[in-house]
């Protein structure tokens, strides 16, 4: 499928092998037709001889065990929903006479059709299939499984389910070459992106996504516009709706899974933006806002917005409709550029669902915790509730060089609000390009994010993965506290840091308190002593504390116990 592939990237490039403590492993769902998928879990094995399955997003190279094992990257992962049998068009929107007949999930879920893909996602989601059904019928929920990307394992983005994450990779002029982006896309799955996007810009782009694409055991978003601008040399005021959609068009054939269009940057709400302290951060939406302004014409992505619908929904291209009016300060936040572009996402929606398209809605980037739940709160009630994709939100904007966590902060509480997926900030927002590490920083703060809500929220499952490890924590089994943990490497680093021998691994206490005063030590022994002495811990407490007045009362009431030796 699509273009074949240079060979300058070699799976020794790729990271490959299990993670820590854990092994790929396959539970069986069933689609409606009878036919058997084989659906990834991560398998963490305990030392109590139990395991805990959890999601798994890293695809076939957490399988693998050496480099000679990796599938051959110029030919790409074997296509899992190549051969599934694919439903026939259907109306767009059954509920409306003379509704175009499309193949999207969307127009299947309204239908009430169960695709595969639905079928393979409740057992991801360890949720009943007529909910996934539900929930993208009602467009609360998308499904990005553009027919040309068969290569991903399908996933659902949507507040019913468990919050998601993006990450994004792309090289610019300056950086990184085709495997570099490769490998950072495996890095990112490896450690729980759900999608990736791929913003890259400058040379060798259609070949880039062509590597990304036929690796990627997830989604794959993109943002036309910037391949669109490298077409017309970077000068947006040369942009036209022509050399635009035959970039979608181009994108759409190699497989790209959703776009990010910012087709709500309108002509008039431009001046909105003028008086504000960072004015338009969104890359996407400042090429749109020039070529409004110098053309004193409304925006091209608008005025073909309808066009552009039935090129989505031909593959089944998901719409991310583009925030390019977000807040880039926490002075900007909420104000009148970013909610009228809000309103105009909500009149695009519309348009699209009813041609059958999957649409999602991207929001803000810097806003103070005050202000973070009013933002969804206007996304639901007016873009009918399509699943909210965030950038952060920043929650302050004093602290660069840590903006994944002041984004984290607000993506959490965004997340428990009801935002289904979040895109992750790393360490070097507003800096520079992340790096391997940052992308992994990246990845891991925004699944801690992710996750908290999730518990908030009570996705069901989601909080047994805090009680094995907070029973493993309890019982000192050193290796499966690492193990359960979202990145077991670096646990036993620190770990190893300050008790580096094997011994220590089983010890009953840590380096924090050290042998004497650990209090997990200690609760175990009250409850040791209760045990041995018939009584409830309470009273064990009650007891042991008698025991212990009546030694110190023996031993003369001292504090200081004179040195002896
Ligand atoms: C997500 C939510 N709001 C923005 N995003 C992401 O920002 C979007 O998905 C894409 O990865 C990137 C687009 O940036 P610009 O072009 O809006 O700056
Ligand atoms: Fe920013």
């Amino acid at each position: 499928m699509g273009t074949s592939l240079p060979s300058a990237a070699t799976a020794s490039d790729i990271t490959i092998g299990p993670i820590r403590g854990s092994h790929k492993a396959w539970v069986t769902a069933t689609t409606v037709r009878g036919e058997d998928l084989q659906v990834p879990v991560r398998r963490i094995d305990l030392t109590n001889g139990h395991h805990l399955d959890v999601y798994d997003t890293s695809g076939p190279y957490t399988a693998y065990g050496s480099a000679a094992q990796v599938h051959d990257l110029t030919t790409g992962l074997p296509g899992l929903r190549g051969d599934w049998a694919h439903n026939e068009a259907v109306p767009a929107d059954p509920a409306v006479p003379g509704s175009p007949l499309v193949r999207t999930q969307l127009a299947w879920a309204r239908n009430g059709v169960i695709t595969p893909e639905m079928s393979y996602i409740a057992a991801r989601e360890c949720l009943p299939v007529d909910l996934v059904r539900d929930e993208v019928a009602r467009g609360r929920a998308v499904i990005p499984a553009n027919h040309r990307h068969p290569e991903a394992e399908p996933m659902v983005i949507g507040k019913r389910f468990a919050v998601k994450i993006n990450a994004n990779i792309g090289n610019s002029a300056v950086r990184s070459s085709i495997a570099d982006e490769v490998e950072k896309m495996v890095w990112a799955t490896r450690w729980g992106a759900d999608t990736i996007m791929d913003l890259s810009t400058g040379r060798d782009i259609h070949e880039t996504r062509e590597w990304i694409l036929r690796n990627s055991p997830v989604p794959v978003g993109t943002v036309p516009i910037y391949q669109a601008l490298e077409k017309v040399d970077g000068d947006p005021t040369a942009l036209t709706w022509e050399a635009y959609r035959d970039t979608v068009i181009e994108q759409a054939e190699q497989g790209v899974d959703y776009m990010t269009v910012h087709a709500g940057v309108l002509l008039r709400y431009v001046p909105l933006a003028a008086k504000r302290v960072t004015g338009i951060v969104s890359r996407g939406g400042s090429i749109m806002a020039a070529w409004c302004l110098a053309h004193h014409t409304e925006s091209f992505l608008y005025t073909h917005f309808e066009e552009l619908c039935d090129i989505l929904a031909a593959y089944d291209i998901t719409f991310s409709l583009g925030d390019g009016l977000r807040p880039g300060s926490i002075a900007d936040a909420n104000d009148a550029a970013q909610l009228a572009e809000l309103r105009t996402l909500g009149e695009l929606t519309g348009i699209a669902k009813a041609r059958g398209v999957q649409v999602m809605i991207e929001g803000p980037g810097h806003v103070p915790m005050h202000k973070i739940v009013e933002n969804v709160r206007l996304e639901e009630e007016w873009c009918d509730e399509a699943p909210f994709y965030t950038l952060g939100p920043l929650a302050t904007d004093i602290a660069p060089g840590y903006d994944h966590i002041t984004s984290a902060i607000g993506a959490a509480m965004i997340a428990q609000a009801g935002t289904a997926m979040l895109c992750y900030v790393t360490p070097k927002e507003h800096l520079g390009l992340p790096d391997r590490d940052d992308v992994k920083v990246g990845v891991i703060t925004y699944k801690i994010a992710a996750h908290s809500a999730d518990l908030a929220k009570g996705h069901p499952g989601a909080q047994q993965r805090d009680d094995e490890l907070s029973k493993a924590r309890f019982e000192f089994r050193w290796q499966d506290q690492f193990n359960l943990g979202l990145d077991p490497d670096t646990a036993v680093e620190f770990h190893d840091e300050t008790l580096p021998a094997e011994p220590a691994k089983n010890a009953h206490f840590c380096s924090m308190c050290g042998p004497k005063f650990c209090s997990m030590r200690i609760s175990q022994d009250v409850r040791d002593y209760a045990e041995a002495h018939g009584l409830t811990s309470v009273e064990a407490i009650e007891a042991g504390m008698a025991e212990k007045s009546a030694e110190f009362a023996e031993r003369g009431s001292r504090v200081y116990l004179p040195v002896v030796g």
